[in-house]
């Protein structure tokens, strides 16, 4: 099974639709790729799945097939690069709540791994998923291609550089340092920025890259609308998580909401207030929307997902 939906069948759908079928193709992607529960350590196994199944928005995989789709990438390709991202995300949630990080109960609308199990389960299950995705993305692929082309363990190797680098201490992990240093301090908005560049960005960025990655090379030109794109669309989904933090309840969000007053954390909402906050977002859209330009209508689903990350609700 695999998540990508074939160029023709895709033109055909409404986004809603294709965003259902993807997110549907993911789980059994990511069902794949996860060892069973029944596999021991169960127990480590069980809480893998807990966390990674039935759960988020899979913002992250749903730009790496959009993105894919603009570059021709194969479907097996895109699937071990989506599981993979989304297995590194699901682990940087189930670490950032754990006691010594945000202490959050509540994740996905579900208890957080370190409350259903504990939190010696909860820091294994992130070292685990960390390991699994570097192993499904390097996983080998020819025996799911008719013909396979010849650059494919370059390009996946391309791509294990790209996830290593967004997911370290140079990519999300760096964000998450300077996070955890800032708690309390005034940021400067550039301050601010670099802080989410990193911590949501990178991978963000990362999904967009690895899905290009798949595919045919990249020009320079290509490269650089494609990173000005993913610039925009980090920025905006900070930007909007700071909104609904503000502005959502819990039950919407399927997370604690207004954690960031609470935990007296610098946002946008904190610094530009409300209106400026939602007019940035809506600025960012735009932006979006102009670097996809020279990929016309190759890029439609990198479009409606630049307009879902701001326009969501939850
Ligand atoms: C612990 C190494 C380490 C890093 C943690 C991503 C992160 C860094 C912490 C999460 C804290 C947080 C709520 C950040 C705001 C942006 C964000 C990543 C939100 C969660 O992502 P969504 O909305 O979640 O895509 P779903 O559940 O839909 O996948």
């Amino acid at each position: 099974m695999n998540a990508q939906i074939p160029a023709q069948v895709s033109s055909a759908l409404s986004f809603a639709d294709w965003m259902a079928q993807v997110q549907a193709g993911m789980e059994a992607v990511l069902d794949r790729f996860l060892a069973p529960a029944a596999v021991a350590p169960a127990r480590l196994h069980e809480a893998m799945r807990y966390t990674a199944l039935d759960g988020g928005k899979r913002v992250r995989p749903l730009l790496v097939y959009a993105a894919g789709e603009v570059f021709d990438a194969p479907a097996a390709l895109l699937d071990r690069a989506a599981a993979a991202l989304e297995m590194i995300h699901v682990y940087s949630l189930v670490h950032d709540d754990m006691p010594c990080m945000d202490d959050d109960a509540l994740r996905r609308g579900k208890p957080t791994v370190h409350v259903k199990y504990d939190e010696a389960t909860a820091l294994l299950v992130g070292d685990a998923l960390q390991a699994q995705a570097f192993a499904t993305l390097s996983a080998p692929v020819d025996a799911e291609l008719d013909d396979a082309a010849a650059d494919l363990p370059a390009r996946q190797l391309s791509m294990l550089n790209l996830l290593a680098q967004a997911a370290g201490s140079v990519g999300m992990c760096g964000g998450q340092a300077i996070d955890l240093a800032s708690v309390g301090m005034t940021l400067s908005l550039a301050e601010l920025e670099q802080m989410h560049r990193l911590k949501t960005g990178a991978l963000l960025r990362a999904a967009v890259m690895l899905g290009a990655l798949g595919g045919k090379a990249l020009t320079a030109q290509e490269r650089a609308a494609l990173d000005d794109y993913a610039h925009a669309i980090g920025l905006a989904f900070q930007v909007v998580d700071d909104i609904l933090d503000a502005t959502a309840d819990s039950a919407t969000l399927g997370k604690t909401a207004g954690k960031d007053a609470a935990d007296n954390k610098p946002t946008y909402v904190s610094i530009l207030g409300l209106g400026e906050s939602q007019a940035l977002a809506e600025k960012l859209r735009g932006n979006a929307h102009q670097a996809l330009a020279p990929f016309g209508d190759k890029a439609r689903r990198l479009r409606e997902l630049a307009d879902l990350i701001v326009q969501r609700k939850a």
